[in-house]
């Protein structure tokens, strides 16, 4: 039988902001927007927990932010002192595992099945970690032990700020069957709008359905949803680093410039992009892009910070096609992830 594997999944409490806060302590009682705005335009990389109550988040544009919380007090982004500090966490992670799978600069999987630290007690290593990282930055961590990533990966998020939640595996279908659809990792807005419109709202509602009545609904995914919906994940933990981007491209079996068939080919090349993202780990994208090959084998891109929907697709598309109204061979829809290599570009948006 195979070992039941420990993995914790840490992540850091609304990381930039709280290493702004703990650098300006008067920071701590305004509501706070890490991010810019240059001529009304910029994107907040992430907001503390006061602009949370107002619904300032992540990604959204700094002067819809400004408008929903006025008192919203923003702060530039300092990417170094953010990756420095990253580095130090890791160093911590390290010294438990050779197993580590990095998402972000604030967040990772530990695989500690084998750490002989702490007589191998996850909660106990967990605890420690959380204490070490609070000990050599000042900063709270919050943390998810269990026996998968998914169900580690939810656990870090279940007492945010400074938490630590322990899933353990035993009658763990039942445990969890309260869930919404959007903890699982991947379940982004268009899945979970797409799950309940077909009345499905948490785990418990995905357990009710057959694997089959699942793949009909959701191709592929559709097992990954029944397997999750039951606490069940076989992924390892990869030290491989994180994808930059993710891309779907159909090369036509004729060249094509008229519109009607090439919005229907981007459509097809659109559902198949959204279904493989759905097995993406870090769902954060930063940018969508199309790709258009012309008959001569031209290739030209389009990329904006924009979100993620059919419609933009075919914006952009439609924008670049406009430029050069050719026969086409090959059109390519993808994905930019948020990653640490990106952090000094989005403050250009
Ligand atoms: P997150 O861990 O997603 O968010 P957070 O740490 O700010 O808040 P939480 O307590 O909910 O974990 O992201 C980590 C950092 O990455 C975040 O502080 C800023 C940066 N980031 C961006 O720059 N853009 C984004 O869209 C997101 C999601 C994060
Ligand atoms: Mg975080
Ligand atoms: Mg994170």
């Amino acid at each position: 039988m195979e070992k039941i594997k420990k993995i914790i999944h840490v992540d850091m409490d609304y990381f930039y902001a709280q290493v702004e806060e703990r650098d300006r302590p008067e920071l701590k009682t305004v509501p706070v927007g890490i991010g810019g705005m240059t001529n009304g335009r910029g994107v907040l990389c992430t907001s503390n927990y006061i602009a949370r109550e107002y619904g300032v988040r992540a990604a959204m544009p700094t002067a819809k932010a400004i408008k929903l919380c006025p008192k919203l007090v923003l702060v530039s982004p300092n990417f170094q002192k953010y990756k420095k500090i990253s580095q130090d966490i890791f160093k911590i992670y390290e010294q438990y595992s050779t197993k580590i799978q990095k998402l972000s600069l604030d967040e990772a999987y530990i695989d500690v099945t084998d750490c002989s630290k702490l007589n191998n007690d996850a909660n106990a290593i967990a605890r420690e970690i959380k204490e070490r990282i609070y000990n050599d930055t000042k900063l709270t961590a919050s943390a998810g032990v269990s026996f998968n990533k998914l169900l580690a990966k939810i656990g870090s998020d279940l007492f945010k700020p400074d938490g630590l939640a322990i899933l353990r595996p035993d009658n763990i279908s039942n445990k969890i069957t309260h869930f919404p659809v959007s903890r699982i990792n991947g379940v982004g807005k268009v899945t979970r709008k797409r799950l309940e419109a077909k009345g499905i709202f948490t785990f418990g509602d995905i357990q009710k359905h057959s694997k089959l009545d699942l793949i009909n609904m959701f191709g592929d995914y559709g097992v990954t949803l029944y397997n999750y919906s039951r606490g069940v994940d076989q992924r390892e933990v990869s030290s491989g680093g994180a994808r930059k981007s993710l891309s779907v491209e159909h090369t036509f079996s004729e060249d094509y410039s008229d519109i009607k068939t090439l919005k229907e080919n981007l459509l097809s090349v659109f559902y198949e992009l959204e279904s493989r993202l759905k097995k993406e780990e870090n769902k954060t994208y930063k940018n969508i892009f199309v790709k258009i090959k012309y008959t001569d084998f031209q290739a030209t891109t389009i990329e904006s910070q924009i979100e993620f929907s059919l419609e933009n697709f075919e914006k952009l598309f439609m924008n670049r096609f406009s430029q050069r109204v050719d026969k086409v061979r090959l059109v390519g829809l993808g994905v930019k992830f948020f990653n640490q290599d990106d952090h000094g570009q989005l403050s250009l948006f």
